[in-house]
């Protein structure tokens, strides 16, 4: 019997150990930003050596700052633009540029679930706000839906995975979401994740937008529940950390981590 290891390694089309990326491109008004136009640059591990894999390499580290908007962003040193956007428009993130050597597109190679966030920056100046308040969930997705790649068709094909297709994400090149139409204005830290599972070390993706909503409705709500970034994820915890590599795994069964999302 081949494990699962041998199958992913023959039919992905990098590797397992290379196949990162990050969150770079903001997409509002239907308009694709340029990497880090709107998004807080991170900085490159400094334990790897190969450019492309060192910026791109995953967060393993659930209690490091680090998780909160990538490595070195919680503070805003690249002082990216601020998206204007009003309360239940879409808007998206794009898996890079930058992408890994050798890659056609940037793609969310792994398996997993992704999420988005916001955080009220209690300034307006959003390069001050180290994202250390209070977060909120805003849209989560697990299983397959309408914007997960159609592997029917030819020009997806070599990038399906018959262990990793159940998820949602796979190899697409960016997500999109509303902003929930009762967002109390303000200026926010807009964050988008994209967790892999694994047994021992999860890889958490993530980066931050600064945006400005705009709530032009007339009903503001109370958004919840509030958690801090890091402090929403136990190494260890079963809903992270496991085995997704099992043909018996039935993800309409899976229910994301902790907070549930606030619809608005
Ligand atoms: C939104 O897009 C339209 C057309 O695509 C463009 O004319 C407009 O300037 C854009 N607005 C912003 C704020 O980028
Ligand atoms: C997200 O929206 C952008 C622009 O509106 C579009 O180009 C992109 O294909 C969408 N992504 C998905 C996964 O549907
Ligand atoms: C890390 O962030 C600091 C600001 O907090 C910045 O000055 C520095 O250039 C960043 N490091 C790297 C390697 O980009
Ligand atoms: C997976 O879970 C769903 C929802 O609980 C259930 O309807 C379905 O029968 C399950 N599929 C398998 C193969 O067990
Ligand atoms: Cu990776």
């Amino acid at each position: 019997m081949k494990s699962p290891a041998v199958i992913l390694f023959a039919s992905g089309l990098l590797s397992q150990a290379n196949a990162h990326y990050t969150f770079g491109r903001l997409i509002f008004n239907n308009t694709w930003s340029k990497t880090w136009e709107y998004v807080r640059e991170i900085s490159p591990s400094t334990t790897i050596t190969q450019p492309d894999i060192a910026l791109l390499a995953p967060n393993t580290e659930p209690t490091s700052t680090d998780i909160r908007c990538g490595r070195n962003a919680s503070a805003s040193w690249s002082k990216p633009k601020t998206a204007t956007i009003r309360a239940g428009d879409t808007v998206g993130f794009a898996a890079g540029e930058p992408r890994l050597a050798g890659a056609d597109v940037a793609r969310i190679y792994h398996p997993g679930f992704a999420s988005a966030w916001l955080s009220h920056s209690p300034t307006d100046d959003l390069n001050a706000y180290t994202g250390d308040g209070d977060w909120f969930k805003i849209m989560s997705v697990t299983g397959r839906t309408e914007q997960s790649l159609d592997f029917s068709l030819p020009e997806n094909k070599n990038l399906y995975n018959e262990y990793k297709a159940i998820w949602g994400t796979l190899n697409v090149q960016s997500w999109n979401f509303t902003i929930p139409k009762t967002t109390p204005p303000g200026k926010y830290l807009l964050r988008f994740e994209h967790i892999f599972p694994n047994p021992q070390d999860s890889q958490y993706y993530m980066t931050c937008a600064h945006v400005n909503i705009v709530n032009l409705n007339s009903a503001v709500g109370t958004p919840g529940p509030l958690v801090k970034i890091p402090g929403v994820y136990k190494r260890g915890q079963p809903d992270v950390y496991f085995d997704h590599y099992d043909l018996k795994f039935n993800i309409s069964q899976f229910v994301a981590p902790s907070p549930v999302v606030w619809v608005g």
